[in-house]
């Protein structure tokens, strides 16, 4: 259930964000624990709790948010930058509603833990 996650909230703005980027298909804003010197999440506006739950018809919008990663990214000045998207428990996901992280400013190592 995605409207009951705390990013929906951020969505109909009944609690604040640090926002980077808006439109109508989604929003991008700051993470509140950041991993890295630049941590900022992509979110589509449509409420699609994971990649697991992501149909066929959401292929636009998929690629938009990508298209967005890349456009925040550059906005922020970066050059190097990690996109991970976490789907399910197991992999990390701790908030049901998709969304892409954007990580920057400093070295990554691979393989990720
Ligand atoms: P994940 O573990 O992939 O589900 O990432 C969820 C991220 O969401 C995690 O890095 C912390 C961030 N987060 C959780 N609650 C809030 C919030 O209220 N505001 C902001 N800006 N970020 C949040």
């Amino acid at each position: 259930m995605t409207s009951k996650t705390i990013f929906n909230k951020i969505l109909k703005g009944e609690i604040p964000c640090d926002e980077v980027y808006s439109d109508e298909w989604c929003l991008a804003f700051r993470d509140i624990e950041p991993q890295a010197p630049i941590h900022i999440l992509v979110i589509p506006r449509k409420g699609i709790e994971s990649m697991l739950e992501a149909k066929e018809e959401d292929k636009e919008l998929l690629g938009h948010l990508l298209w967005v990663v890349t456009k925040v990214a550059k906005q922020e000045g970066l050059t190097n930058w990690r996109t991970v998207i976490n789907t399910g428990l197991e992999a990390g996901q701790t908030v049901f509603h998709l969304h892409i992280h954007i990580l920057g400013g400093r070295n990554f190592h691979w393989p990720p833990g």
